[in-house]
């Protein structure tokens, strides 16, 4: 295996044998075949779409398979056995190429040995550390990242043919020996429709589920049996607080499922209790003492204890050898009656020790400017003289404490834009509010990180400068492939001068970074004593 995806890689380079995210090898050569296969059905898709022989099964085949190979989705290798033949059913049922086709349009495997023959062929392409390849990485996980967020937005019945159309040409473009000016402004373009992506995702939520609303949440926990969700999943959520109704079962939220106390349509649900617990990595500790079960929605997911693994179910593209996946029906219906049952069996959750404050969150952009007046006002008389956007994910890392200390450091009249599970270690510190503005404005998920855009633009407008003229810096923390698509669409809007850490990509060659430095001034971060002063004029 050979697998760099993620800000987690091993030693910096790239996981071999084994991924630091506990991904095996057959699972790696699954994930690799599979993106293959995708990229023989975008050839033969485009060219069909031209005649008007296009397939459209493709269009939500594709995204689903680019979330699937995320880091942290799905380590199921009985699934990916099933991505692969449907993706060959679907290639197949394209009219073929006129003229000699690449590969990955004819190559079918029979069995695992011949995906394992055809993954080190890939790898070892893979392992050649030139600008090109470093290139088509930062695009494939750019296109992994919008399909994940038009996945999200797809199951709420939010599509858009462009998007689909785009992920195909990428996927295409890496087999087709573009030279790398035409590489590079395919980059380009995905973070533009990345920021499509993101609109979509955001019109899907709040039209189904309401604007969200500043809230606090409590992270206590009752006396009575609970379930615990986690991921990303709101339509999940909706169906198991309906079908859990009355059950004498509450729902606790767990790492990005924080966010969704803060829409309405979830607030008139009074057994949705409370946030228990931290960011994705915590798992192993906080579902143990959860004590009831766990569903896990899409992504993340860390390989369980045997301790609580009977006590997991997964759902939607999440999956995990071994425990039970809720799977949909017809019109997206799920079935959670075993984990409702299961609940009343176990006892209630553990109270964590210590309780945090009540965290805040639903300060995405209709809440916010809502009280732009206010904003405005903080910013004209000093009150607030900057803003850093902290978004991203967490990580293991004990180098991300750097995030908890900058966050400490920074001075009082600093506000925090935030989204993605990155908040997490920072929300529970006591960092005051500004003119009864918290300092931490928490738009939400990763899915969520539109809300910045908007909330940026809207202080561009409202002070009539770019948007590189805000008191705004970008000290963003990364980990998978969402974060990579939500750089490109931050470059794509013209954001300049963004600090990303804890480590850059490993995928990214040093001639890419030259440009990435010389064009848009990224830099990796450094220590909070550098870090401050640098980020924030005045401190
Ligand atoms: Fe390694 Fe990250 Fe790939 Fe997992 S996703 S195998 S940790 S690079
Ligand atoms: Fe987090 Fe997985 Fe990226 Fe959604 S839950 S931000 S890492």
């Amino acid at each position: 295996m050979f697998c760099n995806q993620c800000e987690e890689t091993a030693k910096g380079t790239g996981c071999t044998i084994k991924g630091v995210c506990g991904k095996e090898c057959d699972t790696a050569a699954f994930q690799d075949v599979l993106l293959y296969l995708c990229k023989g059905i975008s050839i033969r898709n485009i060219a069909a779409m031209e005649n008007r022989e296009g397939n459209t099964e493709a269009g939500s085949f594709i995204p689903e398979a680019l979330f699937s190979t995320l880091t942290n989705v799905n380590f199921d290798n009985e699934r990916f056995r099933e991505f692969i033949r449907q993706a060959i059913r679907i290639r197949n049922s394209i009219p073929p190429l006129k003229g000699k086709e690449p590969d990955a349009c004819t190559w079918t495997p029979i069995s695992d040995t011949d995906i394992t023959k055809k993954e080190k062929e890939i790898v070892t392409d893979a392992m050649i550390q030139d600008d090109i390849r470093s290139l088509r990485s930062l695009l494939v996980f750019g296109l992994k990242g919008v399909g994940a967020y038009y996945h999200h937005a797809a199951v709420l019945g939010f599509t858009d043919e462009s998007i689909v159309a785009f992920l195909q040409k990428g996927l295409a473009s890496t087999l087709q020996d573009l030279p790398a000016d035409q590489m590079t402004t395919l980059v380009l373009e995905c973070g533009g429709i990345g920021i499509k992506t993101l609109a979509l995702l955001d019109k899907a939520n709040t039209s189904t589920y309401g604007n969200p609303e500043i809230t606090p949440v409590k992270t206590t926990v009752g006396r009575r049996p609970a379930i615990l969700i986690t991921g990303h999943d709101l339509k999940d959520l909706e169906q198991l607080l309906d079908q859990s109704e009355d059950s004498g079962v509450d729902i606790y939220t767990h790492g990005e499922m924080l966010p969704t106390h803060a829409y309405p349509a979830f607030k008139k649900y009074p057994h949705l209790v409370a946030n228990y617990g931290g960011s994705w990595w915590h798992q192993k500790e906080e579902f143990e003492s959860f004590n009831g079960p766990v569903l896990v929605t899409t992504n993340c997911i860390v390989p369980p204890k045997d301790s609580y693994k009977n006590r997991v179910y997964t759902t939607g593209l999440a999956g995990y050898p071994g425990m039970t996946h809720i799977p949909s029906s017809t019109g997206g219906k799920k079935d959670f009656s075993s984990l409702i049952t299961h609940a009343k069996t176990c006892p209630p959750p553990t109270a964590p020790d210590p309780a945090d404050r009540d965290l805040i969150t639903g300060c995405a952009h209709e809440a916010v400017l809502s009280i732009a007046g206010t904003v405005i006002e903080a910013v004209k008389n000093g009150d607030i003289k900057h803003f850093i956007v902290m978004a991203g994910c967490d990580g293991r890392q004990r180098s991300r404490e750097y995030y908890t200390e900058f966050a400490k450091a920074l001075p009082m009249n600093t506000v925090i834009l935030t989204a993605g599970c990155a908040k997490y270690r920072y929300n529970h510190l006591d960092l005051g509010t500004i003119g009864g503005l918290p300092r931490v404005i928490d738009a939400g998920q990763c899915n969520d990180c539109y809300s910045l855009v908007v909330i940026a633009k809207a202080l561009a407008d409202a002070f009539g400068v770019g948007i590189n003229e805000l008191p705004i810096s970008y000290n963003i923390a990364w980990y998978e492939q969402k974060a990579v698509l939500v750089l490109l669409a931050l470059l794509h809007i013209g954001v300049k001068s963004i600090t990303l850490g804890p480590e850059l990509p490993a995928f990214i060659s040093p001639g890419v970074l030259n440009v990435l430095v010389e064009n848009f001034g990224i830099g990796k971060n450094s220590s909070v004593a550098e870090d401050i002063p640098r980020m924030v004029p005045g401190a």
